[in-house]
């Protein structure tokens, strides 16, 4: 198998830690998106949306990293990242969707807004960092029930959900707002307990 994506990527992040997860070696391809690689006639071949990751196994190609991690799931032995109980893989499901619409664009926001663009030596805007940070807030609010009772958001089995939502929870402690996170004992319980997975260290540092 191939992953082509770009070490920093959040999305590519996702791929990596359920494979490190399954303990499955993967042959890496560095995408430069500094450099538009992904723009590039044979990245555009594998990917018409130009962006990472992709995944290639054997003759076959898929790209939009949640179908990537179901696929590498079921494709692959080792731990089981899907609840085989009903309800449960319907709550995870629900918390992909919620990651995917309500999480990861503000939390990408704020990394854009405190870290990225001050790399570059440009200024944030205020507004739009004030905005996702209200938008991540009421996100967070929502998990912090959620979690109240149960240590992962599909129940009490770590899934895709947990390791969908971990890039983005970093976005938030790169960015110094973390304190969304530990001012919330649930959210911060879990995060903890996630981030401390061998699979997520090895990916993240
Ligand atoms: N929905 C896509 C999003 C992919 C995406 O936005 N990837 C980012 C990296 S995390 C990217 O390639 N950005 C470069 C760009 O937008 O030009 C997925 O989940 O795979």
């Amino acid at each position: 198998m191939k992953i082509y994506g770009h070490p920093m990527s959040t999305c590519t992040r996702k791929v990596l830690t359920v494979l490190a997860e399954k303990g499955h070696e993967a042959q890496f391809v560095f995408v430069d998106l500094a450099k538009g690689a992904h723009k590039q006639p044979d990245h555009l071949a594998r990917h018409p949306f130009g962006v990472i990751p992709v995944l290639e196994d054997e003759d076959f190609t898929l790209y939009e990293s949640r179908a990537i991690i179901r696929y590498l799931d079921h494709k692959l032995p080792g731990i089981a990242l899907t609840p085989t109980e009903l309800r449960a893989r319907a709550q995870m499901d629900q918390w992909l969707s919620v990651e995917q619409s309500y999480f990861a664009t503000p939390a990408v926001k704020i990394f854009f807004q405190r870290v990225f663009l001050p790399m570059q030596g440009k200024e944030g805007d205020a507004s739009i960092f004030e905005a996702a940070k209200a938008e991540v807030v009421r996100t967070l609010d929502v998990v912090e029930k959620a979690l109240a009772g149960q240590e992962y958001l599909a129940g009490s089995s770590y899934s895709l959900a947990d390791i969908s939502w971990m890039p983005y929870l970093q976005c938030l402690v790169v960015s110094k707002v973390g304190e969304l996170i530990t001012d919330r004992p649930n959210v911060a319980a879990w995060w903890k307990r996630i981030s401390a997975r061998p699979a997520w260290v090895k990916v993240s540092s």
